[in-house]
Formats: structure tokens, C-alpha cells, sequence
């Protein structure tokens, strides 16, 4: 019976294609993906401003080399320059924040060499380093990253920076106050207040300097459902309620029963044997009352309740001529009232554009001509995605005008993404809050019903870039718990023929 089982993927993103992609390979042939939206990829995706590409959601390959599955899958279908492929790129080892050359400039219009900001830039990484270690030692000096950071900064700065001249010290810690908030935007929160220091290291990081998609990665998604069957996702179909445990009985014309149906808002149904659930953690946290019925068991709930689901916005604007040095890669804005490191504002709809820490530049400039991406996190990018966007084009204009001191800098067009009022997302992607561990993300992989329970056993199974606990937050995190979850369910059918490790 095991090949012939129904089994039903909720969520057409890389995780599910992926679990989808591994069940048939494997000879299952009753899979179907129903997806909420009318297309596949789900955070990965692919727009355009004028006739450039540019990504609303992931961005890169995070840690390009051998052991990352979406670097190997992206070198088998040739979606990748030259450079991304070398030996050399794949052997970078940079811990997750590659180097940039920047530019700098502050809110009175002045140009700050690098040099004056290379002291806050190195205390500012050691004392990320350093939080990072604390998941390995066990300790929590305090519960938050946010928290040892500024305690940190101020001490050793009082101490090392004593000698400095007084203005000198300011701007660089006003430069540590941007820093963090850069580092809200790669960790997806609101604060790093909110960021748990002892689970802060259980993020991994591969070696490889992380590279794009020249022709966008929406090419691997693309590249991917090529090789399902035509017909196996039921776009436009959002998932309302999985019924499970029996809750409905379901019979199908040749007399076989189901233990799970899948009730769609349309009103139709799907009779399975087992669910793979790949909703975003937003959209659980959402939905986790009705989503399932009978209810999430509580351990759940309360996993799903304590990990952090935040916002990282993106901004893409293109100017006639670059106001920034050739090159440049990232450009950096320094408030000089900051210097008490802080990275929320204190009146979102007053100011809400301080939190904005600065642009990537897209290059190479053959392709995107003279373009930014502005980065903006937490609730100050939830409230920017509420405004017209001609207001958000015309407040960036007034504070690059400010920054640069030059009153005639004009973009000529700009994107922006609004995932935090994205039905099926509400938000970007996973953080360890304060307070969570791994064993949140255990509980939240566990597949139900649980352990004990004398009922059929993996009924809804749970995959998702929020269930990885190495690598949660991005695309190869979100790829390996789709296959992970398909191994579960080959290994239960053949176990002697299947033997994985069910990890990650
Ligand atoms: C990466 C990167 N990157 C930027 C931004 C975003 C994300 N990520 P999906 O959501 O894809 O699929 C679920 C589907 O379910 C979806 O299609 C829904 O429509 C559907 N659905 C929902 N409800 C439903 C219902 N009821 N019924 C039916 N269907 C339903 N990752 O590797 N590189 O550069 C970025 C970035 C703006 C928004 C990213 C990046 C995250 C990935 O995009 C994301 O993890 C995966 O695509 C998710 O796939 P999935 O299948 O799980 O869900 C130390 C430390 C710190 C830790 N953080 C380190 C930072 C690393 C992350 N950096 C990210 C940065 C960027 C810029």
C-alpha cells in the first residue's frame, strides 16, 4: 500500500517542491501540492523594475559550495555565473557576513572615511562572534543579543575609546546603532533586543561567498517543477482546515478510507494518508487555531508561540546616475543622535525611515544600471509597506538629499516589498527569540500525532525553512526539510531500504 498512499503537500514554496520532487522519485505517485496563490516559489521570488530583475524575496545563496543543496541544484541546472562556481568562491569562509566596500554618510551631510568607522565595524563583529559562541558554552550572561551588545559596547568602549576625542566616539557609536539595525534586517526581528543569546549560534554557516541568480531565483523554481508532474499543484487553493485522527471520515469509491482530509476555502476536498504542512511560521502563528482540527497539541502552540517571525523589507530604486563611488557595494547611513545604540525608533509613524540602515548596491552595473536596494526591518517596515508608495519614494529621497548634502539626487522609479501583509506569510522569515531553543524547532518538525498515540501514525507532517534547525531562515534550510519530510515517510514504508538521518 505505501506507494499508492495519498499524500497531500500544503504550500507550493522550495520546501514543498522539494518533498514533492523526493516522494516521487522514490515511486509515490498519488502526490499533490495545493498552493494558496496562483504561483510556485512562495518567498522566492522574482520581479521586475523597469526592465531590470530584481528579487522581492531571497537574495542570495547563502554559503555557496558543495555541502549547501541549492548551490549543488543551481550548478546542476546552470543557473549560475562562472565566478559563483569556483573553487576559490566555494572556499570563502566569511561566517555569514561577507565584506563590503562602503560608503558613509551622516545625517549632517558629511562623508565619513572608513577608517574613522573601522573601530565600531571591528568591536561590533567580535561582539557578534562572541554571541554566537554562547550557544555552544551554554551560558546566558543575558537573555537577549541586543542586550550584550550594548551592555558590551558601552563598557569596552568607556574603557578603550577613552583618549578619543569626544566627537569621534559619538559617531562611532551612532555607527554601531546603524550596525544593528543592519543586523535586525539579516536577522529578520524587530530588535535584537528580541534575539535569544544562548540560541543566536544555532544558525550555521557554510563556506562560499554568497552569490545570485543572473537571471533571478525564481530560475530554480522554475527549473525544479519541470520535472513534476504538469498537473500536481492546485494553485488558487488555499488550505482552510486539516482534518485529522479520523475527525472526518473519508471514504473513497473503492472503499478506502482516509485518516485526513484537507478542506480547501473553495470547499473542496482532499482525502489523504499523510499532509506535509509548509505554511510559514507567520501564517501558522496566525492560523494555528483552526488550521488543524483537531487543534494543534499545545506543545506546539507554545513552539509556534515563542519562536520570532519578523519583517526585513527590501527597497529597489534606480537613479539616472550613481550619487556613490564606482565601487561601492553598500552604503551606509549614520544618524549622529544615535549614540546610545539604539535600533528602534522611538515614533514609527513619525520616523519611521531612521530605521532604513542603508543600500546594496546591485551590481554589476552592465545589468541593473544605476540601482539600490534599501533594507528596512521590524515594525518600522511594517508600517512603511501601510504608505503610499509615493510617499515611501518621496521620504527616501528627502533622507539620501540629507545624507549626501546633494539637494538634486532624484530616483527614477522604485519597488518595495510588503511581506508582513502578505496573506500566506505575514512577515519574512524565522528568528530564535528569546526564550527558544532548539527544542522549539523539534516540536514544531514533530509530526503528528505525536509519539504514544495508537492512531495512525505521520497523519500531518511539517516542513518549512522554520522547522531546520541549522538553517532555518533560508532557502537550503527550507529545501532540506522538504526532503526531510519526505524521508520520513520512505523510510516508514521501506525502513530497511531507506535509511537517513532525520537531523535537520
Ligand atoms: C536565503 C536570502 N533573503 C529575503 C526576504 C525574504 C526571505 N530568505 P515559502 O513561504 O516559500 O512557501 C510556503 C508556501 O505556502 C507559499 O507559497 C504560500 O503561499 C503557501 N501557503 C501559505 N498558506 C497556505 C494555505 N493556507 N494553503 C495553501 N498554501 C499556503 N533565504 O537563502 N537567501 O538571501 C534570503 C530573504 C525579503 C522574505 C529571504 C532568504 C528566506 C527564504 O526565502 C525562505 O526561507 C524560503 O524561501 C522559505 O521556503 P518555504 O518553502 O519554507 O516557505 C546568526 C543568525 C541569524 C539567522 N539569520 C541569518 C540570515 C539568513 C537569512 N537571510 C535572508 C536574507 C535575504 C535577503
Amino acid at each position: 500500500q505505501g506507494l499508492d498512499s495519498h499524500i497531500v503537500i500544503v504550500g507550493c514554496g522550495i520546501s514543498g517542491i522539494g518533498a514533492a520532487q523526493k516522494l516521487l522519485s522514490h515511486g509515490f505517485h498519488n502526490v499533490r501540492i495545493i498552493e494558496a496563490t496562483g504561483r510556485s516559489g512562495g518567498r522566492i521570488r522574482t520581479g521586475r523594475l523597469g526592465d531590470k530583475i530584481v528579487e522581492i524575496g531571497a537574495n542570495w545563496i547563502h554559503g555557496p559550495s558543495q555541502e549547501n543543496p541549492v548551490f549543488r541544484l543551481a550548478c546542476q541546472y546552470n543557473l549560475l555565473d562562472e565566478k559563483s562556481m569556483t573553487e576559490e568562491n566555494q572556499s570563502v569562509d566569511v561566517g555569514g557576513h561577507p565584506p563590503f566596500v562602503p560608503d558613509l554618510f551622516s545625517s549632517s551631510g558629511k562623508r565619513l572615511s572608513p577608517e574613522l568607522a573601522g573601530p565600531a565595524s571591528a568591536l561590533f563583529t567580535g561582539l557578534l562572534q562572541e554571541c554566537q559562541e554562547f550557544h555552544a558554552s551554554g551560558r546566558e550572561p543575558v537573555p537577549s543579543v541586543g542586550e550584550y551588545v550594548k551592555r558590551e559596547a558601552a563598557r569596552r568602549t568607556a574603557e578603550e575609546w577613552r583618549d578619543e576625542p569626544a566627537d569621534t566616539r559619538a559617531l562611532q557609536l551612532a555607527m554601531m546603532s546603524m550596525l544593528l539595525k543592519l543586523e535586525c534586517c539579516i536577522s529578520g526581528t524587530h530588535t535584537m533586543d528580541d534575539v535569544g543569546l544562548g540560541a543566536f549560534g544555532m544558525y550555521k554557516t557554510l563556506p562560499g561567498l554568497d552569490c545570485t541568480f543572473p537571471g533571478g531565483y525564481e530560475g530554480l523554481i522554475h527549473c525544479m517543477m519541470k520535472e513534476l508532474p504538469k498537473d500536481i499543484v492546485s494553485y488558487n487553493t488555499p488550505v482552510k482546515c486539516i482534518h485529522w485522527n479520523d475527525s472526518v471520515q473519508r471514504t473513497s469509491p473503492s472503499g478506502r478510507t482516509f485518516p485526513v482530509l484537507v478542506e480547501c476555502e473553495s470547499g473542496e476536498t482532499f482525502p489523504a494518508d499523510h499532509v506535509i504542512v509548509t505554511v510559514p511560521l507567520g501564517y501558522l502563528k496566525k492560523h494555528q487555531e483552526t488550521l488543524l482540527s483537531p487543534p494543534l497539541p499545545l506543545s506546539k502552540v507554545h513552539s509556534i508561540q515563542r519562536m520570532g517571525f519578523g519583517t526585513n523589507n527590501k527597497i529597489f530604486m534606480e537613479f539616472n546616475e550613481p550619487f556613490w563611488d564606482p565601487d561601492c557595494e553598500t552604503i551606509f547611513f549614520v544618524w549622529e543622535d544615535e549614540t546610545d545604540l539604539v535600533d528602534v525608533v522611538p515614533n514609527v509613524e513619525m520616523s519611521w525611515i531612521k530605521k532604513l540602515f542603508g543600500f546594496t548596491v546591485l551590481k554589476p552595473t552592465e545589468r541593473y544600471g544605476h540601482m539600490l536596494c534599501g533594507w528596512i526591518a521590524g515594525h518600522e517596515s511594517e508600517y512603511m509597506e501601510s504608505l503610499p508608495e509615493a510617499e515611501v519614494q518621496q521620504s527616501i529621497t528627502e533622507l539620501i538629499r540629507r545624507f549626501t548634502g546633494n539637494p538634486t539626487i532624484t530616483p527614477k522609479r522604485i519597488l518595495r516589498s510588503q511581506w508582513y501583509h502578505d496573506p500566506y506569510t505575514y512577515g519574512s522569515y524565522t528568528y530564535v527569540a528569546k526564550g527558544c531553543s532548539e527544542y522549539d524547532i523539534d516540536i514544531l518538525a514533530e509530526p503528528l500525532p505525536l509519539k504514544g498515540s495508537n492512531t495512525k501514525p505521520l497523519q500531518v507532517l511539517f516542513a518549512g525553512e522554520a522547522t531546520n534547525q541549522s538553517f532555518f531562515s533560508t532557502v537550503h534550510g527550507a529545501l532540506l526539510s522538504g526532503w526531510r519530510e519526505a524521508e520520513r515517510l520512505i523510510s516508514h514504508y521501506s525502513p530497511s531500504s531507506y535509511s537517513v538521518s532525520l537531523g535537520s
